[in-house]
């Protein structure tokens, strides 16, 4: 096992990846910019080095300079979380150019993934099923209408270098096809540098499903089962569970062998990701694969009872993983919540500031992943994500109930988040039957984001507003902005502080509680 471990990322997952390493007995060393001197990952790792000002071009992703600092400080390997350097096969290579362990896939495996169109080919040969396209770049308008014409309308265009929605465009007639290519042309060339755009048939309505992988460097490659991703929003996920109502134990074992025989053609080794869409018959398509450790890891380890991260680490050390596919089947339901800062209430525009006051959910079946604490300063350089809420009950009905619970029980002041859109979601009877598309978030937007107007929240922002002002008085400093709640539980926003007595947060939190 290495001795020391360099931690390329910030924010929850360079914790996530700081703890994985504590309880396998391995020192680690944290990078950091300017911005995150005072973060969580600096003060939990055992040592940390500055690395540049806050831009991430100018700290977190400078490979050179990491693999710089891990030579310096004796680490043996590199962990690169995800973002940032992480699915960079260049960097990959300069890890390992350097002497040093990549911890994640080996860097042909990376490039074999990065390119859609060679991806999709790679995917045909191995038997895997793809949506009906092409695999090389379309030429012109008229070439693209000849191909769409053999499956028809609608159609999508993808940009071969994305991923992540980039480039993409819907097209439903063929009259629309030479506009479409083209900005689908710029947008991949502004995006990616590079404009090679390829053709599929639209499938209309479906689940993201994905497929954990876990490879060794020994050959073995196992499954461990899915994750249902489609509750997102402009391709970014909100929402994530494991396992899917959507998939029975005969289409678990179906996926998974695919992503298995995805994994194994690319060479895989290390945690991986295949994305399939699933259509209302059952049908899965194999869209791309994730070539590191995913935000939402975490609801695979709380059903399948093992610790990702860890198995990472000790797999890039070449240990053989000493499980057998038999040994997996889920094991209750886990459900995720993304906390971002964002105001769902404001277009989910990013909200910055201090975080005033931190209360986190605990109690049977809670996780919280999180970057975070009371003072911490949110500002724009990075990722909104804050932290991941992570609940696991017996059944799904269970963890939706726990998830409500937890989230009620978690506080954040000082900024806006995602938190009482959540809510709204596990409150949500489609959500709670399961019924679910990747559409559908987009399509319920307003009933899930809209401010509070029942009684019960007026009547709450009401004496919230009160004791924001009755504490203003006390301090002496009229500087507290207003204190209206929109979901019926956050009460404001705290601009003044006393060092005696009650805080008039305590007094709301007893009065909410009255009154819920
Ligand atoms: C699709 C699709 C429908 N039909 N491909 C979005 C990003 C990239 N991973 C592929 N994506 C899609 N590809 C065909 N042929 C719909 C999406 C898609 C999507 C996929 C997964 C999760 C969320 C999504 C949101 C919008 C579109």
């Amino acid at each position: 096992m290495f001795s020391k471990v360099l931690v390329a990322n910030r924010g929850e997952i360079a914790l996530r990846v700081i703890r994985a390493c504590q309880e396998l007995g391995v020192k680690t060393v944290a990078v950091y910019s300017e911005a995150d001197a005072r973060a969580p990952h600096v003060r939990e790792a055992d040592e940390a080095v500055l690395v540049g000002p806050p831009p991430s071009s100018q700290s977190y992703l400078v490979g050179e300079r990491l693999i710089e600092v891990a030579l310096r400080t004796g680490a043996q390997a590199i962990h690169p979380g995800y973002g940032f350097l992480s699915e960079r096969a260049w960097f990959a290579r300069a890890v390992r150019d350097a002497g040093l362990v990549f911890i994640g896939p080996p860097a042909e495996a990376i490039d074999a993934m990065g390119s859609k169109t060679a991806a999709r080919q790679l995917a045909i040969s191995a038997g895997v099923p793809v949506v009906p396209g092409t695999t090389e770049s379309v030429r012109d308008a008229d070439e693209a209408i000849a191909i769409a014409e053999t499956f028809g309308f609608p159609v999508l265009l993808k940009a071969a270098a994305g991923g992540g929605g980039k480039g993409m465009r819907i097209v439903r007639a063929a009259s629309e096809l030479a506009d479409a290519l083209a900005s689908a042309k710029r947008e991949a060339q502004n995006a990616f540098g590079d404009d090679a755009v390829y053709i599929e048939k639209y499938i209309e309505g479906p689940r993201h499903v994905e497929i954990q992988v876990l490879a060794d460097t020994h050959g073995n490659v196992l499954h461990l089962g899915e994750r249902e991703c489609s509750v997102q929003r402009r391709h970014q996920k909100m929402i994530e569970e494991a396992p899917s109502v959507a998939v029975s134990p005969e289409l678990r074992a179906r996926m998974g062998a695919t992503a298995v025989a995805a994994a194994r053609a690319a060479g895989y080794v290390n945690a991986g990701t295949c994305e399939f869409l699933l259509d209302k018959d059952g049908q899965y398509y194999f869209l791309e694969m994730n070539t590191r450790i995913q935000v939402e890891h975490p609801v695979t380890e709380l059903v399948m009872g093992l610790d990702l991260v860890q198995w990472q680490i000790r797999v890039a050390a070449g240990e053989a993983l000493p499980f057998a596919q038999k040994d997996f089947a889920p094991r209750g339901w886990a459900m995720e919540c993304r906390i971002t800062s964002e105001d769902p209430s404001n277009g989910f525009l990013p909200s910055t500031g201090r975080i005033e006051y931190l209360h986190l959910p605990t109690g049977p079946g809670v996780r919280w992943d999180g970057g975070i604490e009371s003072g911490s300063e949110v500002g724009l350089h990075y990722d909104p994500m804050l932290a991941k809420l992570i609940v696991h009950a017996p059944t799904r009905d269970l963890a939706i109930s726990r998830m409500r619970r937890a989230l009620r029980e978690l506080t954040i002041d000082g900024i806006e988040t995602s938190r009482s859109f959540h809510l709204r979601v596990m409150d949500h009877p489609d959500f709670q039957r399961g019924d679910i598309t990747i559409q559908w978030l987009e399509q319920n937007l307003p009933a899930l984001t809209a401010p509070a107007t029942d009684r019960e929240s007026i009547r709450l922002a009401a004496i919230a507003a009160a004791l924001v002002a009755h504490e203003e008085r006390r301090a002496g400093s009229g500087t507290a902005t207003a204190a209206v709640m929109s979901d019926g539980s956050t009460v404001g926003h705290e601009a003044s502080r006393s060092a005696h007595g009650p805080s008039w947060r305590d007094v709301a939190r007893r009065e909410s509680l009255r009154s819920l």
